[in-house]
């Protein structure tokens, strides 16, 4: 057994007064908040590749993370590096992890080598679960890494990408069901393209939608019971990917039929290079019934790049939960870290101490989300704003029966403020 995180004692609630770092302030798994335990609100997850995965690498240098499972090409230190993840899960007291074929096996030659190293893998996971307690919020694939798929998964133009990506999928799925895994997640990683001089888009829309119906399709005739989920991002790796934001993802769903089968995962930093809100989004997919899940993450809002750094932004945080709570809660989703280290953070306590500030951020933000429910004054404004539609049978008329009371009302409305301040000093209140 690794003691690759040596002296840190587990990680216990001690309330905003302490001065101890390796300590929760705000994240006490057990208090009852509207109606059930913070931990069975927030289910935070650990991210497998940035945390154990990730090197340190930027795209101006090398390696900055020494690690004893490194290099990242053998079984044997496959199953050290589980070893250090779920001592990290524990230390944490983190119900739930969430991974990637390639961040927990090493690269093989075949298909095959793959496929029996996720076995391998999978099994030792499946012991350290039972151990432990600790449970698979999702799995996924990595569909972008190597350069078979430089040209894309789905949407790639050789079909024997198309069926390689196919059956990896079908290995992440299975793999995720005998873990008992809550969701499948699919980021199209690099399901867009670069330049539209040798793409041609309808093919790609195409294959993607046929892609997910096949996955649908399996993921049903296993029995998975877990949500399938896809991941929006507009850009990065490729210029332009076809799961741009919620709103395109709808659309698409709608237009394949999947509408009630697939549901999002919401990743802030995702959201901001969207050009959105993460509560904008997260509102939006809890209005068309698809909200999933979320990876939780902040980006750098100068530089443009999705940094997935730890969330730090207590208010910001708020408003994402009461989104989330607005829509009924994350259900079978949950909060994964989608978050890395600054690649000076080199320590093992950096690991911990970066998850302590993270999930301390959700719990005080989600806390105050709950507060805000819960006194209802917000949702009251909103309800006392649209309080003429409750009474109004306008949208079963037609223009001309609209037209005519119009005139026969001699309606002339009235502009009233939308007192967005009012509301904005309300919310601070809480914080
Ligand atoms: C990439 C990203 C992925 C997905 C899973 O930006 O967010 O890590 O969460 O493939
Ligand atoms: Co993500």
């Amino acid at each position: 057994m690794t003691s690759f995180f040596d002296g840190i004692a587990p990680i216990r609630y001690e309330g905003p007064q302490g001065d101890n770092d390796f300590a929760y302030r705000h994240y006490n798994p057990e208090e009852v908040i509207l109606g059930k335990p913070m931990k069975e609100h927030l289910r935070f997850a650990v991210a497998y590749w940035h945390s154990f995965a990730w090197e340190g690498n930027d795209p101006f240098g090398g390696q900055t993370l020494i690690r004893p499972w490194q290099p990242q090409d053998s079984m044997e230190r496959a199953k050290l590096k589980a070893d250090a993840a779920f001592e990290l899960f524990g230390i944490l007291d983190a119900p739930y992890f969430c991974f990637h074929d390639a961040d927990v096996r090493p690269e093989g030659d075949s298909f095959a080598e793959n496929h029996a190293r996720l076995d391998e893998i999978t099994d030792y996971f499946g012991q350290k679960m039972e151990e432990t307690g600790t449970g698979l919020l999702w799995g996924t694939a990595n569909l972008f890494s190597h350069r078979r798929f430089m040209s894309g998964a789905a949407t790639n133009p050789d079909p024997d990408v198309y069926a390689y990506a196919a059956a990896t999928v079908k290995s992440c799925l299975d793999a995720t069901q005998r873990l008992g895994g809550e969701n499948y997640v699919m980021w199209g990683g690099r399901e867009g393209y670069e330049t539209l001089l040798n793409t041609d888009l309808a093919r790609e829309r195409e294959q993607a939608g046929r892609f997910l119906c096949q996955v649908v399709e399996y993921a049903r005739k296993i029995g998975f019971e877990g949500q399938l989920l896809i991941e929006p991002k507009p850009q990065e790796p490729t210029k332009h990917q076809y799961d741009y934001d919620v709103a395109t993802v709808y659309g698409f769903l709608k237009d394949f039929g999947l509408e009630n089968e697939v549901r999002v995962n919401i990743e802030c930093g995702h959201a901001v290079l969207a050009g959105h809100s993460f509560e904008h989004e997260l509102a939006l997919a809890g209005a068309l019934g698809i909200l999933g899940s979320i990876d939780m993450n902040r980006n750098d809002y100068q530089s443009g790049w999705d940094t997935d750094q730890f969330p730090n932004n207590v208010p910001e945080v708020a408003l994402a939960y009461y989104e989330i709570l607005r829509a009924g809660g994350l259900g079978r989703g949950g909060t994964n870290f989608d978050a890395k280290l600054r690649r000076q953070s080199i320590d093992p306590a950096d690991l911990v101490l970066a998850h302590v500030g993270g999930m301390d951020t959700c719990a005080a933000g989600f806390k105050a989300a709950a507060r805000m429910l819960e006194d209802g004054e917000l949702e009251e404004a909103r309800q006392a704003r649209y309080a003429g539609w409750d009474s109004s049978d306008l949208l079963g008329q037609d223009l001309e029966a609209i037209a005519q009371r119009v005139i026969e009302q001699d309606l002339d409305p009235q502009p009233r403020s939308g007192r967005q301040e009012r509301l904005e000093n309300l919310v601070n209140r809480y914080l």
